[in-house]
């Protein structure tokens, strides 16, 4: 009877998955330019599901290399630093802010232009991939997301 649980669980993680997709969701989203070859995006996440989710990584095609990124105050000097996985409990939301955690990206292919959309994937590990294209706003001043 062993070789039946490892077949069990594999068939049973493709139909989770999709359900798990459409729990996270991501609103007031942004990307906007620190110089030529480097930006920041920033967006609120919603965990609508039952589980707990966690922010592992991100991934974009625009840049060479992507981080998640928080901001540390070290003896009074705020220092951008790579971020722990950001874990969002069900029902819980997690805002990605100036000042705070957000997507880094380094080595930009080209520019971040207003008008620009950027196509980000968001990997949830277990709880599945999100893919989001946020538009380039590099006017948009900091502050609380819309409606919050
Ligand atoms: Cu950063």
């Amino acid at each position: 009877m062993k070789p039946l649980l490892p077949a069990l669980c594999l068939a049973l993680i493709p139909l989770a998955a999709p359900a798990q997709d459409a729990a996270l969701v991501v609103r007031d989203g942004y990307a906007r330019a620190a110089n030529p070859r480097s930006g920041a995006a920033f967006m609120v996440i919603e965990n609508r599901g039952t589980e707990a989710c966690t922010l592992s990584s991100v991934a974009s095609d625009a840049a060479e290399r992507v981080e998640l990124h928080t901001h540390r105050d070290e003896g009074g000097v705020m220092r951008m630093v790579k971020a722990d996985p950001i874990r969002i409990p069900a029902g819980e939301w997690h805002e990605l802010a100036r000042g705070g955690d957000h997507v880094m990206l380094m080595g930009l292919k080209q520019p971040l232009a207003d008008g620009d959309q950027l196509a980000l994937t968001l990997d949830f590990g277990p709880c599945g991939r999100v893919e989001t294209r946020l538009p380039v706003d590099n006017g948009r001043m900091p502050g609380p997301a819309a409606g919050h």
